[in-house]
């Protein structure tokens, strides 16, 4: 049986991993967390819930002793645009944060999943179908954090034999909580603009290939990852997932399909272009699949056909 404790709950996956955990393990051996309760009923209301700012670390190592845990799922960071506006705040809490619960892991015997990100490649990595093991030299605050944090993770289990996991994620798509400033947020906050306004304002280029994800296909990932046989993980903390990789206007394409009268303009945002420009088209996933059974199965068709019935559910 698990008990898992959740860092950044109530953030973009947090809010719709809990649940999922819940279902599986229990209400009451989920523990969600966050550095401020926020009006989300959802999570805080249904199993235990607690208040912890991951730069503090015996915050994290109350919570853990608290409810025992035996697994914590690390998601509190500040994501690449914001990370950018403040690299120190990004160092400070991305591996901070890391460091703090790898050290609450290491001390409780608790193992370790925490996600990386498409942004720890940079300008210098090959960029179709971008290889599992290549060149990490990335160019933003966040990215840097990503790189230093996959090997944080590997050093954790090399040296203290604290079972650490994780994949890079790529932009993740879903209707329950706003991303909080990322780059790839664009795809979120185009079917909000669909379905409320008809239109929508992209600040990423026409032709900038980026790998997506819906969210279901990100939470499954999560759990078969953590469920997997540890002794065929070769690539434990790192692995390239994708589902999809498309552009601004394959997504518009998509949406209008469903929306005819939906119509969409550009006004590039240079912080958040030159950062997508910075990561990789497609990624090559084949790790992943051989190594843990990683499938994803939403499309850009499937995806957005989902997206807009539960936003009109949502938003009516
Ligand atoms: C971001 O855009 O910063 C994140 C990511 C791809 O890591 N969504």
């Amino acid at each position: 049986m698990k008990r898992i404790l959740v860092t950044g709950a109530l953030g973009q996956i947090g809010t719709e991993l809990v649940l999922k955990l819940r279902d599986i393990y229990g209400e009451g051996n989920v523990v969600a967390s966050d550095i401020k309760r926020k009006d989300c009923p959802k999570i805080v209301e249904s199993g235990p819930f607690e208040i912890v700012d991951v730069v503090q670390a015996h915050q994290i190592a109350d919570a853990a002793k608290k409810y025992d845990v035996d697994m914590i799922i690390h998601l509190a960071a500040l994501l690449s645009a914001v990370g950018e506006a403040n690299p120190a705040k990004a160092w400070k809490i991305n591996m901070g944060g890391l460091f703090n619960t790898l050290e609450v892991a290491r001390e409780l015997k608790c193992s370790v999943f925490t996600p990386s990100s498409i942004g720890a490649f940079g300008n210098s990595t090959p960029k179709d179908n971008t290889p599992q093991d290549t060149i990490q030299r990335p160019d933003t605050m966040y990215g840097v954090t990503k790189v230093a944090g996959e090997l944080l993770c590997d050093y954790y289990f090399h040296k203290y034999g604290v079972d650490t996991k994780g994949v890079r994620f790529p932009g993740l798509i879903s209707y329950e909580t706003l991303p909080g400033g990322g780059t790839t947020d664009y795809a979120v906050h185009i079917y909000y603009g669909a379905v409320k306004d008809r239109r929508y304002t992209c600040y990423i280029k026409k032709g900038t290939y980026m790998d997506m994800m819906y969210m279901p296909d990100a939470l499954n990932a999560v759990v078969t990852l953590c469920e997997a046989d540890p002794s065929k993980l070769i690539h434990r903390n790192a692995f390239n997932i994708s589902a999809m990789s498309f552009a601004p206007e394959h997504i518009y394409n998509e949406i209008k399909k469903n929306i005819p009268e939906f119509e969409m303009d550009y006004d590039v945002d240079p912080v958040r272009q030159r950062i997508a420009e910075s990561w990789p088209n497609s990624l090559d996933d084949s790790a992943a699949r051989a190594e843990w059974g990683w499938k994803p199965h939403y499309d850009l068709t499937s995806m957005t056909k989902d997206m807009l019935k539960k936003l009109n559910e949502k938003l009516k």
